[in-house]
């Protein structure tokens, strides 16, 4: 099947006059070979050059420097001469792709470039998280097919091979390729059925620095083999798995570990058996330790059973209240996997408190670049502008820094095994994200898991000139296009925090009342007089789980941010935020905005027709007339729920209906 190159394209940049350069490496390894083949192949594609290897002098050295993080680099290009120098073959694996990133960017020369940098990875663990099933499928997949199973087999093709090289060149070092939601098949993957294609597929991903790791179903042992029960706390159940960690890592050597979604939304875990989701994961960590290997654990845990009458229980407080308690009480190898919000990747949500609270526990952020609730792939939504709000935000931890990129970084408390990890948005499409557009979000996670300092719109920038050349109408106009995306997105969504308003299930498309008295701890309670959820001690008490000052911030109208201010606080219609607006006024102003921009992508990406390669035009203008549209859906639906609710005209008159 064709499919795209995304940013790992290499298009003649210059002729030059020399057919070969030598080349000189001090590294061996698997992952020492691929850094050779990509020099390779950027400098054929670039310069129509030959790479030749050498023992002696080079123009090109690839040098091993102790000093250096394993999966650091530092490179020195001084007109034709190029040394990268890393504490590893996979430093030098991503100084490699550095190099050919930047010699594109500039489009230069080796000749032409003096240029000296240096790079240490932010977070140890970059990983991606596929939702892929076992029949091909794809839970909040938006872009076709798992290109990793299909009818209860792994695939391992030349697919395999240019993912994982796509995923390396931004620096991924780990992927789990199975749905958290662990059934039927999947659930045999640690069993002989599957040792020999897994085998095949974590050999290439080892090749590019990646490790493999696998999702498990904590009911295993009674699915697998007969087992009366899960218990953790239950010697035979903890003898299962340990006799199937060794099995497994006998067949699989060198496998990162288990993710593990217990006890939600209908998973099994110790809660079933009355214990603690420490016990639980300390029994697998256990089992896994002498091998090396480790358990991410999600805090996705909450009652998805809920009365909707019920208005003191809430959702947002669940992960603090079940894992802050069980703080050090986590083995070394347990990293606690936790979202980015407390609810579930809405288009705005604060941040999870248990960042900045958990102090002796390895965490982990989770992001979800799968749009789920952000458009599917359907609409563009460039997040990384609103990742770096998750990160650069304080949670106000005493004493140490605690930005969230300090705190998931191991940084801010000593803890080793921690990072940052994203739902994938990828698929079997041709282009990989169903929106042409949606690579960039790819391509922006894994910049930003290894460098979080990193400017989204400079990444934004990058990842257009690297996909669409360096033309400077594509590069402005479709640089702006995705660093307006999110902003537009979340006008015409639900407004001010608040969230949902989704359609149920599919998660796509308006609906205000779609969860609002349903099971799922999702509500807006909107009535004629107000809308808005009571967080602060008067309400669920949620803001109290903040670090001060933090806490106080939310639940302080006066400091409350606007943007977020309907997730804390049951506000009248006629308050007046600080933007000066009423809520009202501000739902129905930022919704005929946010509809306008979304309408304006399309006539922007039609001014640069001509300047784009025909199919991908052809996708994304599809796309974007699909996306004004249903923003103007949005738009209408929520403005006429708010009008009809509230009785307020627009200030405008524009036309509500
Ligand atoms: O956002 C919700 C999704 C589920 C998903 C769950 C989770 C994999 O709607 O599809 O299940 O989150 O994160 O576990």
């Amino acid at each position: 099947m064709k499919y795209t190159k995304c940013w790992l394209d290499y298009p003649q940049i210059c002729r030059e006059e020399k057919d070969t350069r030598l080349v000189f490496s001090e590294f061996n390894g698997a992952v020492a070979e691929k850094a050779l083949e990509e020099l390779t192949r950027g400098f054929r594609g670039l310069y129509g050059q030959e790479l030749k290897r050498t023992e002696g002098e080079a123009a090109l050295r690839l040098v091993r420097r102790e000093s250096i993080h394993p999966e650091g680099y530092r490179i020195a290009a001084n007109h034709g001469q190029c040394r990268i120098e890393s504490g590893s073959e996979q430093g030098a694996l991503y100084g490699v792709f550095a190099l050919l990133r930047k010699l594109r960017l500039e489009n230069v020369s080796l000749e032409g470039l003096s240029w000296e940098t240096e790079a240490t990875p932010s977070n140890p663990l970059r990983m991606l998280n596929h939702w892929d099933n076992m029949d091909g499928s794809i839970e909040r997949g938006y872009s076709g097919k798992s290109f990793f199973f299909e009818k209860e087999q792994i695939l391992v093709n030349e697919r395999t091979e240019d993912y994982a090289r796509l995923a390396a060149s931004v620096g991924i070092n780990g992927v789990v390729i199975n749905n958290v939601n662990v059934r039927s098949a999947a659930t045999w993957l640690i069993s002989d059925r599957y040792y020999k294609p897994l085998g095949e597929m974590q050999r290439i991903f080892a090749s590019w620095g990646i490790r493999l790791y696998l999702s498990v179903n904590y009911c295993a042992p009674m699915e697998m083999d007969n087992l009366p029960l899960a218990d953790p706390c239950d010697s035979r159940v903890q003898e299962w798995w340990k006799k199937k960690a060794a099995e497994v890592w006998e067949n699989l050597p060198g496998l990162g570990g288990f993710l593990v979604k217990a006890d939600s939304e209908g998973r099994p875990g110790p809660f079933t058996y009355g214990r603690t989701q420490a016990e639980g994961a300390n029994m697998l960590a256990d089992a896994v330790a002498p091998f090396g290997g480790k358990i991410l654990w999600r805090c996705f845990v909450y009652n998805c059973r809920q009365d909707w009458r019920d208005t003191k229980t809430d959702r947002a407080r669940a992960a603090y209240d079940y894992f802050l308690p069980l703080d050090g009480s986590f083995r070394d190898n347990v990293i606690l996997q936790i979202k980015n919000g407390p609810m579930d990747f809405q288009v705005r949500e604060p941040v999870t408190p248990l960042f900045g609270a958990l102090k002796k526990t390895n965490t982990m952020i989770e992001f979800q670049i799968a749009q789920e609730y952000t458009g599917q792939q359907r609409h563009v939504c460039y997040l990384m502008p609103w990742f770096r709000q998750v990160l650069e935000q304080d949670m106000c931890a005493p004493g140490v820094p605690s930005r969230v990129a300090d705190l998931v970084s191991g940084r801010s408390f000593g803890n080793k095994n921690c990072g940052m990890t994203a739902v994938c948005n990828t698929g079997n499409d041709e282009n990989w994200t169903g929106h042409d557009l949606a690579a960039a979000n790819w391509y922006g996670f894994g910049r930003q898991a290894y460098d979080t300092e990193l400017d989204p719109a400079e990444i934004a920038r990058e990842w257009v000139k690297l996909t669409f050349g360096g033309e400077p109408r594509v590069v402005q106009t479709l640089t702006d296009i995705l660093m307006e995306s999110w902003p537009a997105y979340e006008k015409y969504n639900a407004p001010l925090g608040i969230g949902w308003m989704v359609n149920p299930h599919e998660h796509y498309g308006p609906s205000v009342d779609g969860y609002e008295y349903d099971r799922w701890g999702t509500y807006h309670r909107a009535d004629w007089k107000g809308i808005g959820v009571d967080r602060t001690e008067k309400g669920t008490g949620y803001c109290g789980q903040y670090n001060e000052p933090l806490a106080s911030c939310y639940a302080n109208l006066e400091t409350c941010p606007d943007e977020l201010v309907l997730f804390f606080h049951h506000l009248p219609y006629t308050y007046v935020l600080k933007s000066g607006k009423t809520v009202i006024q501000h739902i129905y102003d930022t919704h005929f905005e946010g509809a306008e921009i979304a309408a304006s992508f399309l006539e922007r990406l039609e001014g640069i027709r001509e300047l784009l390669p025909e199919d991908a035009y052809n996708r994304m203008h599809a796309r974007l007339v699909h996306q004004g549209e249903h923003a103007k859906e949005w738009r209408d639906v929520i403005n006429s729920y708010f009008y009809r609710k509230s009785g307020i005209p627009d200030a405008q008159g524009r036309t509500i209906y």
